[in-house]
């Protein structure tokens, strides 16, 4: 079946009456210049998703299930397409965008499988039988950054739907490529039309209208700690369900007693992937004091090799910023003691190079999230020292300990405060494990069965025998 077009809201909005250019940050080139929508258009996505919402929660689970993964199989069949459509939009390596539409598609076979698992139980109590059910919410705005547009997309997208609600999914305005496309795969898999809307506008205007919007049950959002406390004032009106992914300024700790070799080789992995552009990027690197300065040449040397240059590229790890004035903002953190700083490619493109920094937890490159690729190097005296200076941040999403003393590992995974560790290793997410922020990172969990409950609510119903 070929594909309809998406239900994309494009007709031009009222406050923004001038076509926007998507840009590929690695040329400055327009891709494409679409309509900006407006309020009127905003409130015309959830007249749809609403009427669409009795029917899709009436799908017997089976069907659900099963059109869930006919959209996980076609995001895979097209996964060469849907790479190089992200890997323009946002100017991330090929390799990397490859990655993603992997996991995206292992999201959504994950919710496919989970609609008939989660599920209500049965509680004693006296004089009747008490049942519980998981009850959908109804029309939930889905609200996605520019850093992992498609990935963090089917993160919401995937239980949404397996709860059977319906959304209006609106991507951040510098990259709505990916979204485009995956409403156009959505309509290929046969859900039905209303039920995935997307909506391409100002987060300001569309973003706060879905907010506000009484007719939206839940907003789950990623973006930055500043809109997120934003959005949480604007679903007070309404007494709206959030879900609120923000920023981090996580700690990647290594102790002396680590494998310093394969921590070095790692660590730049886990703060310039995708440019630093990730809210789990540990970009407070913390070296146990006797192992500093031989962790430090260790880590310039790694930092030196990372391949910087054209994202279509195979052999490409790091790609440019994903515009002009984000590379403005990057680069107003750095100062101080410059440890590297790596080369860019000449010629167009929001480059910035690898910069590692030295620095003491209270400087602002060590405070606030830079989201770029640019690391602070922060010394620490013992264990006890470790945990303080990693709990010492607004954020707590994510981090790492490397160590070789299993003990240790588990003692300061239990003290830090943070949604996400991992021990001896950089990875933050799986398809089937939870992921969300303490502090002011956020709250409510992401992936995993615990997202179902972000998208459910719980009824009870006592039944007199
Ligand atoms: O985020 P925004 P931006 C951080 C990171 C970055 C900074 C700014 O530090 O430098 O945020 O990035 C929509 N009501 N993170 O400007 O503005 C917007 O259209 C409702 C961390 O991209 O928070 C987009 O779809 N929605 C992060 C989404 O919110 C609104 C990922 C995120 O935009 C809105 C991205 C409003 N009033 C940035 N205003 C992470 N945790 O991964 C904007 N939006």
């Amino acid at each position: 079946m070929s594909a309809r077009p998406p239900r994309v809201v494009g007709r031009r909005g009222e406050i923004a009456r001038v076509p926007f250019s998507v840009v590929n940050p690695a040329t400055e080139q327009t891709i494409v210049e679409l309509d900006e929508a407006g309020v009127d258009e905003a409130d015309q996505a959830v007249a749809r998703a609403r009427a669409a919402y009795p029917a899709w929660r009436a799908v017997a689970p089976n069907d659900r299930a099963r059109l869930l993964r006919r959209l996980a199989a076609l995001v895979e069949e097209h996964g060469e397409e849907l790479a190089r459509i992200e890997s323009q939009n946002v100017g991330k390596p090929i390799v990397g965008a490859r990655a993603e539409v992997g996991m995206a598609a292992d999201v959504l076979h994950f919710y496919a499988g989970a609609v008939d698992k989660h599920h209500g139980e049965t509680i004693p109590v006296g004089g009747g039988v008490d049942l519980t059910f998981r009850e959908p919410l109804g029309v939930v705005g889905l609200i996605v950054p520019w850093n992992f547009p498609l990935n963090i997309s089917s993160w919401k997208l995937g239980p949404a739907l397996a709860c059977g609600n319906t959304v209006v999914l609106k991507p951040a305005e510098l990259t709505p490529l990916s979204a485009l496309r995956l409403a156009e795969l959505v309509l290929e898999a046969g859900i039905p039309e209303g039920v995935v809307n997307v909506l391409v506008g100002p987060g300001r205007v569309v973003g706060q209208r879905l907010v506000e919007h009484p007719d939206v049950a839940k907003i789950g959002f990623t973006g930055s700690t500043e809109v997120g406390r934003g959005v949480m004032r604007g679903a007070a009106g309404t007494i709206k369900r959030v879900t609120l992914e923000l920023g981090g300024k996580s700690a990647n700790v290594v102790f002396a007693d680590a494998d310093l070799e394969r921590a070095a080789a790692a660590a730049p992995y886990a703060v310039f992937d995708n440019a630093g552009q990730d809210c789990c990027a540990r970009s407070r690197i913390l070296v146990e004091r006797s192992a500093y300065d031989r962790f430090a040449e260790l880590l310039v040397t790694a930092t030196g090799a990372l391949a910087v240059g054209d994202p279509a590229d195979d052999a490409t790890e790091m790609g440019p910023l994903i515009s002009a004035d984000h590379r403005e903002r990057v680069a107003s953190f750095v100062d101080g003691d410059v440890l590297f700083r790596g080369d860019v490619p000449e010629g167009p493109g929001y480059w910035y190079p690898c910069t590692l920094v030295e620095a003491t937890n209270d400087d602002r490159i060590a405070r606030e999230e830079v989201f770029g690729p640019v690391a602070a190097l922060i010394p620490f005296t013992d264990e006890e020292d470790a945990v303080r200076i990693a709990n010492d941040t607004p954020y707590g999403l994510s981090g790492s300990i490397w160590t070789e003393n299993g003990a240790r590992a588990l003692r300061v995974a239990r003290a830090l405060e943070s949604g996400v560790l991992s021990v001896n290793s950089n990875s933050s997410v799986r398809h089937s494990t939870p992921f969300g922020g303490f502090k002011q990172s956020g709250f409510g969990r992401e992936l995993g069965l615990n997202a179902l409950d972000g998208y459910s609510e719980v009824k009870n119903v006592f039944v007199a025998t």
